[in-house]
Order: C-alpha cells, then structure tokens, then sequence
C-alpha cells in the first residue's frame, strides 16, 4: 500500500517517516505530485486542518494520506499561537522569526505562567471517504531564550515536562523526542487502529 504524507513540513516528514518506518506502506510526499497543490489552511480548528489536508491529498492522488495539524499552546497567551503556530510572525515566517515572535510577547511573563503544550491531531483518509482520527499532547514550559540544534519550529524554546524543565526539545534526540512528543503519541495511537482500518 502507499500512503501520502500531506505535508510540506520537513521536520514533520522526517519524524513521520522515522514513526512509520516498520509498517509495510510505501510513503510519497507532495514532492512526488508536483503538479497537485496544497489546499488552503481555513480550518478553525486542528482537526478541520487535518482533515481538509488528508482528504484533499487523498482524493487528488487516489493513495491513502495522512495529515499532521499540530502546533504550540501556550496558557499566558490565551492559547496561542495555536493553529496559527506555523506562521505566528507572518505569513511566510521563519521559526526563528516566531521564536522571537513568541519569546517578546512572553518577556514579562514569569516561570510559574510559562506553561504550555504541543499539540497534534493526524487524520488518516481513505480516497473511499474512510477516516481515522488520533490525537497527541506533550506539555512544558516556554523557555525565555532557546537552545539546541535538533527538531523543528519552537523545540528550542518548549521545555518537556519529563526532563524536569532542564532540557529544551532541540537539546534531546530525535528517538527520544519520537517517544515522547505530541507526533510520537499520535501516531503510535493512530498505528494501533491501522490494521482494522487497512483491512475494511
Ligand atoms: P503542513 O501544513 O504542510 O503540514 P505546517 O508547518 O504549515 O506544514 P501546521 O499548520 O500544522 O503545519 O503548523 C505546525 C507548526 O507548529 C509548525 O510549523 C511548528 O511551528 C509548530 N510545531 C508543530 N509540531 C512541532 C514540533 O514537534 N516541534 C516544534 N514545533 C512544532
């Protein structure tokens, strides 16, 4: 079987191909369909995004896809930036650009309020009409300046709980983020509905 990954994010490829390597599915991404275009973000939710990222791949190429909306709640900011996380700073914003986006907006805000979690909703669509759902959350602190050369998007800047705040995502490996994050969870839940899904 193929399976479209619906996403032009290559931190979310990378991490997605690392958490799908030992299932029998040969993975594309939308490099592989040069011609086809990516569907507007218009979604008021992660879910909506998701969905209207899986369907949209799905249908245009015929393959099974799958789409990752994800993004960082952060509690002082109300929840944002939320759905917007990927262009926080504007519309074709850098991570580094939101990171300081982000850190200016959070610079009177002490340790106690620095509260926040990544997020991540993965539809799984059949170009049947067919749909799976799973969902993933990994809380921490927002750091006040970042750190670390690994991951993507603000991991320099989320301090995972289970490191006691100590380390930023960045500064962790990219097996050890695999198991713990917001992605890692998601799919790991969406894997274990995937036989019964693949089967029907
Ligand atoms: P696609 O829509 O093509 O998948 P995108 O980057 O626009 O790519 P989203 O709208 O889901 O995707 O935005 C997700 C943003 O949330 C992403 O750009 C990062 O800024 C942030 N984000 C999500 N997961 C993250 C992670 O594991 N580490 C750091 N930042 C993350």
């Amino acid at each position: 079987k193929t399976l479209v990954l619906a996403t032009k994010n290559q931190g979310k490829i990378r991490e997605l191909k690392t958490l799908l390597k030992d299932l029998p599915l040969k993975i594309l991404t939308p490099e592989d369909f040069p011609e086809i275009k990516s569907p507007e973000e218009i979604g008021q939710s992660f879910f909506d995004n998701a969905f209207l990222k899986a369907r949209h791949w799905a249908l245009a190429t015929g393959q099974l896809a799958l789409a990752d909306d994800s993004g960082l709640e952060v509690d002082a900011l109300r929840g944002a930036p939320g759905i917007y996380s990927a262009r926080y700073a504007g519309p074709s914003a850098t991570d580094e650009e939101n990171i300081r986006k982000l850190l200016e907006e959070m610079k009177d805000v002490p340790w106690e309020n620095r509260t926040g979690r990544f997020r991540c909703v993965i539809i799984i669509y059949h170009p049947s009409g067919r749909w799976l759902k799973a969902e993933g959350v990994w809380e921490g602190l927002i750091a006040t300046s970042p750190r670390g050369e690994e991951g993507f998007g603000y991991d320099p800047v989320f301090l995972p709980l289970e490191f006691d705040f100590r380390k930023t995502a960045a500064e962790i490996s990219p097996e050890t983020k695999n198991r713990l994050s917001h992605r890692g969870r998601a799919l790991a839940a969406l894997i274990e509905l995937l036989p019964d899904f693949l089967q029907a």
